[in-house]
């Protein structure tokens, strides 16, 4: 029984395995078998990365980031019996208006899914004269309505939290500009029917540690939890050869995230398998969801590794939690209420 409690349902089929003992970093471990999704996994995608996932009727369903051959992203459905193998449809998503004629973005990359109530919404970043952020909503997997752009362009990096809070929808996003923007903090922004977005508040910017030196942005959607919010974010940092992707810890305050309670420190996974190190994108960890079980509080981490496959790490509430606030270091920045 966990000491943390995960404000989730419970998955018991969540793929698992233990901890290893033998860490030496955060409580984070890698699935053994990882990457779980490999190079060219369905007709005219090279690589499949930065995608979300969600159980769904006691199977798991995703949303895949596919990189097609001719270098353009799109939208891919996956389904698994185990959420650790996935068979993905050959089309992408045929993503419909509100009429119901189609309405595809000229690009889509980095999906986020999110169920509130009984409504799935999909987020992904796209073209709207500039990056911005791209939103539907499905309750089926077969019809994928576009609902409007949240958010004005450049921004990047949004994910919605799994219910309202204070009644309003929440999401976090990371504006930015036209290019691979080497400046970006959380921001929070909530909405009273999915449509209206405002009341924006900065929740958390770079920090003096070096993984996250450069810019971050939100990651897998916020896990409810009694000790607060539970955010898996990516924090950047720049090096002579490149940018390096890690995953960083914070709990948001419950009924105002855009207070930061505790924030880690140290980063919680960085580039170091072949799979992280080597690939499209060298060192890259870019978290995108999470599968919680409440019966048990175990957390499988979903992230794309390198901008070319997918990798499966796992930790529990109660090890993440506990080594958050054991190297937790907040500014004032962090925990003011975050308007100017
Ligand atoms: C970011 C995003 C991510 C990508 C990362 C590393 O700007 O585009 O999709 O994983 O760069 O290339």
């Amino acid at each position: 029984m966990s000491k943390v409690q995960l404000i989730c349902p419970e998955v018991s089929n969540m793929p698992w395995q233990e901890n290893p003992g033998n860490l030496v970093n955060a409580p984070i471990w890698r699935y053994t078998e990882n990457p779980i999704i490999g190079r060219n996994p369905v007709k005219n995608v090279a690589r499949i990365f930065n995608s979300a996932v969600i159980p769904y009727e006691g199977e798991f369903i995703g949303v895949f980031r596919g990189e097609q051959t001719n270098g353009i992203s799109f939208i891919y459905l996956g389904r698994s019996k185990d959420g650790i193998h996935w068979d993905f449809d050959e089309n992408k998503i045929p993503f419909v208006d509100e009429e119901g004629n189609p309405f595809m973005p000229i690009y889509a990359y980095d999906p986020r899914l999110v169920k509130i109530e009984d409504t799935y919404y999909i987020m992904w970043c796209q073209d709207f004269y500039g990056a911005a952020i791209g939103m539907a909503k499905t309750t089926d997997f077969k019809t994928f309505t576009r609902i409007e752009n949240p958010f004005l362009p450049y921004n990047r990096n949004a994910v919605l939290f799994p219910r309202k809070v204070n009644g309003k929808f929440m999401m976090l996003s990371r504006p930015s500009d036209t290019g691979h923007t080497p400046f970006g903090d959380i921001f929070v922004s909530e909405s009273p029917d999915m449509v209206y977005w405002g009341k924006h508040r900065h929740v958390m910017s770079k920090s003096r540690e070096w993984w996250e030196s450069l810019k971050i942005g939100g990651g897998a959607a916020p896990i409810e939890t009694s000790e607060g919010w539970l955010l898996f974010y990516h924090g950047v940092a720049g090096t002579c050869n490149g940018y390096v992707y890690s995953i960083g810890g914070a709990i948001l305050d419950i009924d105002n995230p855009s207070i930061v309670k505790y924030r880690c420190e140290n980063f919680l996974l960085t580039p170091e398998a072949w799979y992280e190190e080597r690939g499209f994108v060298p060192n890259v960890c870019f978290p995108c969801a999470t599968i919680c079980d409440s019966a048990t509080g175990r957390i499988a981490i979903y992230y794309g590794a390198a901008d070319s496959y997918v990798g499966l790490a796992f930790t529990t509430a109660d090890q993440v939690i506990d080594y958050i606030k054991a190297h937790s270091v907040v500014t004032s920045d962090d925990t003011e209420i975050g308007i100017r």
